[in-house]
């Protein structure tokens, strides 16, 4: 059985003070949730706050983004010894806003995710086809592509950390969600590649989750569906007592 995992991507939202503000509100609402993984992604500056206040509850925190290298000249850029080293557990990789704004391309979400598992990171990996390659057909060859270029030389016995988040980029913070049925079938095309990447066992122990305009009201119907083992969730995450509302509402 997997866990379902609900995680927050703060995205460029909270100071450090703001994030520790809605740790104090949020961890009583969620202390008592043990059926459930909870994550929080916030924003670098954030990070090492979030780490020191969630230390000892049932809440981790993650990187948004990382370098796969542990050291150089890269301006700007952090590595997953440097995250490690502060205690951060998880790290989001590729997310659509990265591959838009950053250039981040299926190569670097690949040397990514396999620096990620050196390090002993749990790394979540987004992937999602826009309107346009829906419109024309081409969800299934997209997920599939985005899928084996991620885990291209991954090994299965390294697999297991490994987190897919199916994020179609239409249903980001456009509030229009994903229908759960749209929702089951690029989950299933996704565990097919994994499996046919990893091998069928492989493919059954990495949790896929959806993310993309999830809400206090949607959730229920999006963890009905067997396929789908938990959510990441942008805008509504940034209130605690709304992300908390998801959390309880996917029990
Ligand atoms: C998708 C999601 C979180 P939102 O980016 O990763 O954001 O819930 O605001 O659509």
């Amino acid at each position: 059985m997997r866990k379902p995992l609900i995680a927050a991507n703060w995205k460029m939202y909270k100071t450090p003070a703001e994030s520790v503000a809605f740790l104090h509100e949020f961890l009583p609402l969620v202390c008592n949730i043990d059926d459930i993984d909870i994550a929080i992604y916030p924003t670098m500056s954030s990070l090492a706050s979030v780490i020191g206040a969630v230390q000892g509850t049932n809440v981790s925190a993650g990187a948004q983004t990382m370098h796969w290298l542990n050291e150089g000249p890269y301006t700007g850029q952090t590595s997953p010894t440097m995250l490690a080293s502060i205690n951060c557990d998880h790290v989001l990789l590729g997310h659509s806003e990265r591959r838009i704004y950053a250039h981040e391309t299926d190569d670097m979400v690949n040397w990514k995710l396999r620096a990620a598992l050196a390090q002993g990171l749990i790394p979540m990996v987004c992937v999602g086809e826009t309107h346009d390659k829906r419109e024309s057909g081409l969800t299934e060859a997209v997920l599939r592509w985005q899928i084996s270029c991620a885990l291209n030389s991954v090994k299965p016995e390294e697999a297991e950390p490994i987190v897919i988040a199916y994020e179609p980029v239409w249903a980001i913070g456009t509030g229009s969600v994903a229908k759960p049925d749209q929702v089951s079938e690029a989950h299933r095309i996704i565990r097919r590649e994994v499996a046919a990447r990893l091998g069928e066992q492989c493919s059954e122990m990495v949790r896929i989750i959806y993310g993309g305009s999830v809400k206090p009201d949607n959730i229920a119907g999006i963890m009905e569906q067997p396929e789908i083992d938990g959510a990441l969730v942008g805008g509504a995450s940034l209130n605690p007592q709304t992300f908390a509302a998801i959390i309880q509402n996917a029990l």
